[in-house]
């Protein structure tokens, strides 16, 4: 392989994402924190959340998952984007793996859709989708079936950044989607990643700023984590100084209406690989912005702990809603059982024609449910032809009198318990880096 003269000095990717053996030695006295913290974690989930989990049968509605490899693994980054972005090439720049035989396969042509995902080894492997599902970090994708792992690719390497983190590249499919689409379902497999990812890299090509279906696609699913979405016009080097204004506003413009922050999106314009700029491109600003991205992906590793424990809350926040969803729907049945005498019919009823009995009003206006996380009536139609509504247990009657009421706990995690040890792990983790750099 050959590797082009004058590639531009890569030294600045090491040391701000802080790969540094200083660095490495940082992070080893923060390990005991950061692992006291996910266990404490762990017992938040397994006292506050499993129990009504199970209770209401959560894991029937949904596929969100929360357990050891949600709280344990490495944080995940994940880049996603229309095709030929330039997400693979990023990469390949990231993890210093330019003009190597382990370089990811890049290229004009939309590459064939392989979820590319990179993870530390101490020698180099390929890993097929079911070796990768062997993996706990990745089991969880077993569910989506055969065809979504005959779609994985898993690299391991022996890497500096691997070892801190895991990447994940989502293929841009445009054309091929429907296609995909019947071997697995590609959505889904998408939101398994968003779950997981800390932060999340959409890559635009200055060349294709259009937002199509597959844009609209995404963003949907990014809905509620905005806060962990950067937007990066790659090959920012192509566009003429001039332009590249008026680019940038072409897709902040093009991709805002679709978020729902308050905050506009957060975008870099940079060329994230080590091939010299185009002539006339404007260096010092590709620079700083190439920087501004490294110290962003520094800083969302750094927050691992906050991002876990910010995920667990939304998870807890999702149990609570279709907990209180389950007890709606109950409370309405017995409301009503007593007029018709056949269980069986009245319940169907309310399941059939929840709007009649004012089931999804109710609870909009009760609770502080966010829009995206408003449950679907089509889907509790499904789950509880599986799952009698008759079957389950009214909130208020899951209370004992030793270990009080599920729900408040549950309650107490969202509002207190978890906020709370977000503070205990700044904390700890301030206490700790005192100890090995003694105030000057
Ligand atoms: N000029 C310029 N070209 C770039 C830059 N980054 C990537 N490219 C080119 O863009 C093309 C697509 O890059 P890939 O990395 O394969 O894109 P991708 O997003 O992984 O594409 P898919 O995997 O097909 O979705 C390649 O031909 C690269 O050479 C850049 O910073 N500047
Ligand atoms: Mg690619």
């Amino acid at each position: 392989m050959e590797i082009p003269e004058n590639l531009r000095p890569r030294d600045h990717v090491a040391q701000i994402l802080r790969l540094d053996p200083e660095s490495i030695e940082k992070e080893m006295v923060l390990a005991k924190t950061v692992d006291a913290t996910l266990k404490e974690l762990k017992r938040v989930y397994d006292n506050a959340i499993k129990p009504l989990e199970i209770l209401f049968k959560y894991r029937e509605l949904s596929n969100r998952h929360f357990g050891d490899p949600e709280i344990f693994s490495k944080p995940l980054i994940l880049f996603m984007g229309p095709w030929s972005g330039g997400k693979s090439t990023i990469i390949n720049y990231l993890l210093d793996n330019e003009y190597t035989p382990t370089a990811l396969r890049t290229g004009a042509e939309p590459s064939p859709a392989y979820f590319n995902i990179l993870m530390w080894g101490d020698q180099l492997e390929i890993l097929d989708g079911t070796q990768l599902a062997a993996d706990w970090t990745f089991s969880g994708l077993q569910k989506f079936g055969q065809g979504m792992l005959d779609r994985l690719r898993g690299l391991r390497l022996p890497n500096r950044l691997l070892e801190k983190v895991n990447i994940v590249e989502i293929p841009g499919i445009l054309e091929i989607r429907k296609q995909v689409e019947r071997l697995f379902p590609f959505n889904d497999a998408c939101q398994w990643f968003i779950d997981r990812a800390d932060i999340i890299f959409l890559v635009y090509d200055p060349s294709k700023l259009d937002v199509g279906p597959e844009t609209e696609a995404i963003l949907d699913q990014l809905k509620g984590r905005e806060y962990q979405t950067r937007i990066i016009l790659n090959k920012a080097d192509q566009v003429r100084p001039e332009e590249l204004m008026r680019v940038q506003g072409t897709l902040i413009w093009n991709i805002s209406p679709l978020m729902s922050s308050s905050e506009p999106p957060v975008m870099y314009s940079a060329s994230l690989w080590s091939l010299p700029y185009e002539v006339g491109a404007p260096t010092r600003l590709l620079h700083a912005q190439e920087r501004a991205f490294l110290r962003d992906l520094r800083d969302a590793i750094d927050k691992r702990v906050e991002n876990k424990i910010a995920s667990a809350r939304r998870f807890a926040v999702r149990v609570r809603n279709h907990a209180k969803m389950v007890d709606c729907y109950l409370t309405t049945y017995y409301n009503h059982k007593s007029f018709f005498g056949n269980k069986k019919k009245i319940s169907d009823d309310i399941i059939e024609h929840p709007q009649d009995y004012h089931i999804y009003e109710g609870l909009s206006t009760l609770t502080n449910i966010s829009r995206y996380d408003l449950p679907d009536p089509d889907v509790y139609k499904d789950f509880f032809r599986l799952n009698p509504l008759y079957d389950f247990q009214l909130l208020s009657s899951t209370c004992t009198y030793f270990r009080g009421c599920p729900i408040n706990r549950l309650d107490i995690s969202i509002a207190y318990d978890l906020p709370e040890l977000v503070g205990k792990y700044k904390k700890s983790v301030d206490a700790a880096l005192a100890h090995i750099q003694p105030k000057s």
